[in-house]
């Protein structure tokens, strides 16, 4: 071969490289684990390929072998006693053009809503209206890869108590990055927070875009609870979900102003962080308490499949690595123990154990007040890569898993809340332009 035909035989690889990374740029989904798309939040080339938001969308949803809590072909048919199903629900558009919005906040007797979208807008959006307004004087936050403006909270007691609280991922200037908590006093005529602080940053710090959690809420006692997850650790055998003198994948309750409460489980605890609640977790993108009983649920990302739904346990260890229902990447190989072998650690209420598919999960809340009348008390589980919302109906601690809704529209759903005076169910999809979502029974 010729030096001169080499060099055409190089050009014409090169070429024929460069139109298929073209043809696969044009045609990528964000929902496709495609390499080199730039909004994707784990398509960083550095980061670990973890597939917790980015597995494709389980081909046989509807038909889990590991749903731990299928009930018997006969009660569930007793159980489905709902007046009206998917068809009989409406689905509006609210406002568009959100850049990978994260999480919701109503304000309380108002038809207005916060909205954080990832790159780091907060905005309050008028839910008759569908008007957009930013709001100025959110902290500095470090975007990328999974990293953001993450949750936000709006006190229970507003108008009269104006604080805003917010999490993030936020950088120390050496490139480590870690989960924040910051609150503001929202002048919503304004357009802006005011007296903005931050209460809390997850120690310690690290150079990974991963598994920042993160949910905050008000328990409605003066406290906040918020999820810290594990920001990719891989070293099972000696992990920082199981160091609990960090802040590393754990859920963190500190008091409004960010002081450490009294009564907190680890206070008199050498070993264990005083701002930790419970720990053991991976990532948790899903937070709400139970509306009659007030118990904290979560949801969380497990390895591969492993995911899981918890009430979380006040000063309890929840496992993770040490008891898990996934497996590593790629593999069979399970992560840990069975939960059901470990006394000290809580079983979670329902899980997608390995081989099922997972349901990658993010926010969740419960249907409660005007909301969807006849599943009231059911809780609803937003779906990333499953592209769907999960349906559980609610017995105290134990849940019946009662299908899927909204599939086939290719929406990621990254957060759910509930506006019991209004009757409607809101939903933040995950994509660089995407809407709100309203969910009625009524036209
Ligand atoms: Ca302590
Ligand atoms: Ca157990």
């Amino acid at each position: 071969m010729s030096r001169r035909t080499r060099v055409s035989l190089i050009a014409m690889v090169a070429a024929l490289v460069v139109g298929v990374v073209v043809v696969l740029a044009l045609t990528g989904d964000e929902d496709e684990p495609v390499a080199l798309e730039p909004d994707e939040p784990t398509a960083e080339p550095d980061a670990d390929p973890d597939a917790d938001e980015e597995e494709p969308s389980d081909p046989d949803p509807d038909e889990e072998p590991g749903d731990v809590d299928d009930e018997p072909a006969e009660d569930a048919e007793a159980d489905d006693v709902a007046p009206h199903d998917e068809d009989d629900l409406v689905v509006t558009e609210v406002a568009e053009g959100f850049d990978q919005p994260w999480g919701l906040a109503l304000l309380p007797d108002e038809a207005r809503m916060l909205v954080t979208e990832l790159p780091g807008r907060l905005s309050l959006l008028d839910l008759d209206e569908g008007e957009v307004t930013s709001i100025d004087g959110v902290p500095e936050v470090d975007a990328g890869g999974q990293g953001g403006l993450l949750d936000v909270a709006v006190h229970p007691d507003w108008p009269e108590e104006d604080w805003v609280h917010l999490t993030y991922a936020a950088g120390d200037g050496s490139g480590a990055t870690s989960t924040h908590l910051a609150r503001g006093r929202l002048d919503a005529q304004a357009g802006a927070l005011t007296d903005v602080e931050e209460l809390f940053a997850a120690e310690p710090f690290l150079d990974s875009t991963q598994h920042y959690g993160s949910r905050v809420v008000h328990d409605g006692q003066g406290h906040v609870l918020l999820t810290v997850g594990d920001r990719g650790d891989k070293a099972f055998d000696d992990h920082v979900s199981q160091d609990a003198s960090n802040h590393l994948g754990t859920t963190i309750r500190l008091s409004e102003d960010g002081e450490v409460p009294a009564d907190n489980p680890f206070v008199d605890d050498e070993a264990v962080a005083d701002e930790i609640y419970s720990y053991g977790h991976r990532n948790v993108q899903g937070m709400a308490l139970h509306p009659d009983t007030g118990a904290v649920w979560q949801s969380e990302h497990g390895e591969e499949d492993g995911d899981e739904l918890n009430i979380v346990e006040e000063g309890a260890n929840h496992g993770w690595p040490e008891t898990h229902t996934g497996c590593e990447y790629g593999t069979e190989t399970p992560v840990g123990v069975h939960p059901s072998e470990r006394d000290d650690v809580p079983d979670p209420v329902y899980y997608w154990e390995c081989t099922t598919g997972g349901f990658p999960p993010a926010g969740i809340d419960f249907v409660h007040g005007a909301a969807l009348p006849g599943w009231e008390g059911d809780l609803l589980v937003g779906g990333l890569a499953s592209e769907s919302l999960a349906r559980f109906s609610v017995d105290d601690d134990e849940v019946t898993k009662e299908g899927r809704l909204l599939e086939d529209r290719g929406w990621r759903i990254r957060d759910v809340v509930t506006d019991a005076d209004r009757g409607v169910v809101y939903l933040a999809i995950d994509d660089g332009s995407a809407p709100i979502v309203a969910l009625t029974t009524e036209e």
